[in-house]
């Protein structure tokens, strides 16, 4: 058995993934992108669990895709084998939020890894970048589609073709990133946002992450009336009748739905 490149814990309702190949600061290769795949769907189907972390090292996140996989491979082994490609969708199907907490290096891939999360916490050490143009390819993984979306043109434009580096307050900035936090806090920060989300009603937060996704994907009124669908069908939960006799009893809500 080779070694586990994603560790796997639980702590309380928050599943815990730790990319773990730190000799090649976890270059992304199949290997590890299909534990990561199995990880994230088996805290899916977990009902005790009701939110992700990714994470990796202090040094990095992930720098990228694996490079020396990558380098000899031809058309057809990566479009018609999908080696390298062939679980990178996983991450989409996942309905619980997933926090990414990156330190480090966050470039090609893994900046891809990070803007696929729901939320980016980023310790004042963090980088991110999309290099691809140095190795004569581009962005695979959705770099020229989300960063975009979270950035603008400009810098996206700027990254993808300059191939810089952006720090931590830039992207916060610019965006990119929820929150920047010290180093040596960016675990804790991370876990309290997990432990915070899945405290509350799942059917809520799932719904929530669908909608604010839709803002991503389509158009203006079809997000807001999608939004308003959602919003409609939560009234057929049990946990909307707790959550809003709570506030007007002035309790905390039970919800039971977690
Ligand atoms: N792939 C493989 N190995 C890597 C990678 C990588 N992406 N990044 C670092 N490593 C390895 C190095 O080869 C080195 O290994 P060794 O010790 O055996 O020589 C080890 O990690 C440490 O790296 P460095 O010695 O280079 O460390 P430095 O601190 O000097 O530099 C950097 C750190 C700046 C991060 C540097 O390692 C670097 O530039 N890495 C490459 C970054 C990069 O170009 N990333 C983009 C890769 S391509 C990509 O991600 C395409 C994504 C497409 C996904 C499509 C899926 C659908």
């Amino acid at each position: 058995m080779s070694e586990s490149f994603v560790l796997v814990e639980t702590r309380g309702r928050v599943g815990l993934l730790t990319l773990n190949r730190p000799k090649a600061l976890n270059a992304l290769n199949d290997q590890l992108m299909d534990e990561l795949g199995a990880a994230l769907l088996a805290f899916e189907a977990n009902p005790d669990i009701g939110a992700v972390v990714i994470t990796g090292s202090e040094k990095a996140f992930a720098a990228g895709a694996d490079i020396g996989a990558m380098k000899d491979w031809s058309y057809m082994d990566v479009y018609g084998n999908e080696y390298i490609t062939r679980n990178w969708e996983t991450l989409k199907r996942i309905r619980k939020p997933v926090i990414a907490a990156v330190a480090g290096y966050a470039l090609g891939g893994g900046c891809e890894l990070a803007m696929m999360c729901d939320i980016i916490i980023a310790a004042d050490t963090a980088k991110f970048g999309q290099p691809e143009i140095k190795l004569g390819v581009i962005p695979g993984a959705g770099g020229t589609q989300r960063l975009p979306r979270a950035v603008g043109k400009a810098k996206a434009m700027d990254l993808a073709l300059t191939a810089r580096m952006m720090g931590a307050e830039e992207a916060e900035r610019a965006g990119l990133v929820s929150r920047v936090v010290a180093a040596d806090k960016l675990m804790e920060e991370a876990m309290d946002a997990a432990t915070i989300i899945a405290s509350m009603s799942l059917p809520s937060v799932m719904m929530a992450k669908e909608c604010v996704n839709r803002a991503f994907e389509g158009s203006l009124n079809e997000g807001l009336l999608f939004e308003r669908r959602v919003f409609h069908s939560l009234f057929a939960t049990e946990d909307q009748k707790e959550g809003m006799a709570a506030f007007t009893e002035k309790r905390k809500p039970d919800f039971k739905h977690r």
